[in-house]
């Protein structure tokens, strides 16, 4: 299916640019929750470092570590301290270098995380911004006087609460942060803050990383007027692809990232599908991949709570999101990371009796739709949301923030918050990795730092490994199924049944063949017959549904994936 059509041409499939990054499976690490080696109660370097082999086994060959840098932690590593210098916490920069080393050999490629939207407030540059106006670094960051009435320079939110400005006392002015306070936003329309950011992605490729993941990438061009936030409009709708986006990525592009064999995925708060092909057409040498939304906005209300959502309406998110792939950009697929609650407790069923079965239906989706997967630490075995109880519970700035906002303007409802929390807390998937029966689930040997969850003497690691029909061994199945099946990383998608209720069936084709996938979305059984042009099927891989002929029997929760068209 190769078509290379002169000895320098990049080889393409079924019209597609073949290259490693599309055909990767990704896991992301969130390393403050995975493996603590030294009992003090945070994950780090070297706990990782101890797992390789388990993340080999599972057949992953690309790792997304959330920050590993120096930091206050105001919001667990997403305020940079120090972008050369990795967290006491985490270990130290040997320990990184053996880290990538022990991926490397295992085959395993490396991306890390830039979090360049905007630093901590106690980086050098903004410690030397505050000095006063006339501050070498003063124009890294972005000030504004008072508005005429003495307050805020305009009406942006942060998205930890409160205005996104904050006044600095000493130079009479106020700074721009669309996150906490102590993560003042940079200026990327000063060229010399802009040459700091390719230095330090240098640094890293230097060392040997394979990639970045860019955090809140389209927030960094601000429109220097600075407009109002129109009512009913969401703040990162307002603050995305600003008139600068497409300039900057591509002198990213031209400084830093031409120069290395590398891959990058933004993280795309703010855009939607139409946006997003402007960043990931490779005719645009923009970036390589987005992390789109929809997913995981899909099922809320404008306010943010949870609302009731139909698979019709999911099924359309991933065929629009394929359809954006028409042979000229590329994306991921993902369905949690450490901003979101566990996806068996979201779109599966986590009851003791379907929590298995549901796992295995939302990986065998998530490792055979059209875009790089990437799957979060935990979700491999069906880790569920944590049964949260009193406030005091949560670390997530973003809930203590609001909590403290709604006790400060009277609406303080403690049942209705914790409710609504725990249908909607970043803390669900940062509670330690489940790794055994032990206490703390095996994570530490000391007090975690944040809870681990109860159900752990059920749902770990060491037990999903020995069960010989469980979602872990599955989702290791379904690994191995994509990197040997090339029309499950290019083949065409198509959805053929887009208004089923229960059932989630597409193929994904190059040519005359190709797979078919089909997925039970419910507890009650199904039978789903396959359209006569997908000649001949034959069962890959099934998680307890059966076929005869073209008819596929679905019992509750389950998934069938066969190929047709290769008699
Ligand atoms: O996330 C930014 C983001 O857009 C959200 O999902 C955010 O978590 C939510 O709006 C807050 O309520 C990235 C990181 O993934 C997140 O962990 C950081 O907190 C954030 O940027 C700031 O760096």
């Amino acid at each position: 299916m190769t078509e290379a059509t002169n000895s320098t041409a990049p080889a393409r499939i079924n019209g597609m640019r073949k290259i490693w990054w599309k055909e990767a499976v990704a896991y992301q690490i969130y390393p403050r929750s995975f493996m603590d080696s030294d009992g003090d109660g945070v994950g780090d370097l070297r706990g990782i470092i101890g797992k390789l082999d388990y993340l080999a086994e599972l057949g992953v060959d690309l790792i997304w570590l959330s920050p590993h840098y120096d930091s206050p932690n105001a919001d667990n590593g997403y305020d940079i301290r120090d972008y050369r210098k990795v967290s006491e916490q985490f270990g130290s920069m040997a320990d990184f270098d053996a880290l990538l080393e022990g991926l490397h050999a295992r085959g395993i490629r490396l991306i890390v995380d830039l979090v360049v939207n905007h630093s901590s407030d106690e980086h050098a540059w903004f410690a030397e911004a505050r000095q006063g106006r006339d501050s070498a670094t003063r124009d890294y960051y972005i000030w504004r006087d008072p508005a005429p009435d003495g307050g805020v320079p305009n009406n942006w939110p942060s998205f930890f609460s409160g205005p996104a400005w904050t006044w600095d006392e000493a130079s009479g002015q106020y700074y721009l942060h669309l996150f906490a306070q102590k993560q003042p936003d940079l200026n990327w329309d000063n060229p010399a803050l802009r040459g700091e950011v390719w230095d330090l992605m240098r640094f890293w490729l230097d060392k040997g990383v394979d990639g970045f993941r860019m955090d809140v990438i389209p927030f960094i061009s601000k429109d220097p007027t600075l407009p109002a936030l129109p009512e009913g409009v969401k703040p990162q709708r307002h603050y995305a692809e600003g008139p600068k986006l497409h300039d900057y990525l591509r002198e990213m592009r031209r400084e830093v990232l031409s120069h290395y064999d590398c891959a990058t995925v933004g993280e795309g708060n703010g855009l939607d599908q139409e946006q997003m092909r402007r960043v990931v057409d490779e005719r645009r040498e923009e970036l390589d991949m987005i992390f789109q939304f929809d997913v995981v906005e899909f099922d809320r209300d404008a306010a943010g709570n949870p609302r009731d959502w139909t698979l019709p309406e999911f099924k359309e998110i991933f065929a629009r999101q394929a359809a954006s792939m028409d042979g000229h950009g590329w994306t991921t697929v993902y369905l949690a990371n450490h901003d979101c609650t566990r996806p068996v407790s979201r779109y599966g069923d986590d009851s003791p009796e379907w929590r298995a079965a549901s796992t295995k239906v939302l990986n065998a989706l998530l490792l055979t739709q059209k875009g790089t997967p990437f799957l979060y630490q935990g979700d491999e075995f069906g880790m569920t949301n944590f049964p949260f109880t009193e406030i005091g519970q949560f670390e997530d700035i973003a809930v203590r923030n609001a909590w403290a906002a709604a006790e400060a303007n009277g609406t303080a409802d403690e049942a209705a918050f914790l409710a609504r929390l725990n249908r909607t807390s970043r803390d669900h998937s940062r509670t330690p990795m489940q790794w055994s029966a032990a206490p703390q689930g095996g994570f530490t040997t000391g007090t975690p730092w944040l809870a681990v969850n109860p159900n752990h003497a059920r749902i770990n690691a060491e037990a999903a490994l020995a069960e010989v029909d469980g979602p872990w061994q599955f989702t290791r199945d379904l690994i191995a199924l994509r990197k040997a099946q090339p029309a499950l990383v290019y083949g065409d998608y198509e959805d053929l049944a887009p208004d089923h209720a229960a059932i989630f069936a597409y193929s994904r084709a190059i040519g005359g063949a190709g797979i078919a996938v089909v997925l039970n979305f419910g507890a009650e059984a199904q039978v789903f017959d396959l359209p006569e042009t997908l000649s001949a099927p034959q069962v890959l891989l099934s998680s307890g549904a059966t076929l005869q002929g073209q008819s596929v029997s679905l019992p509750g929760w389950t998934a069938l994936i066969c190929a047709w068209g290769q008699a």
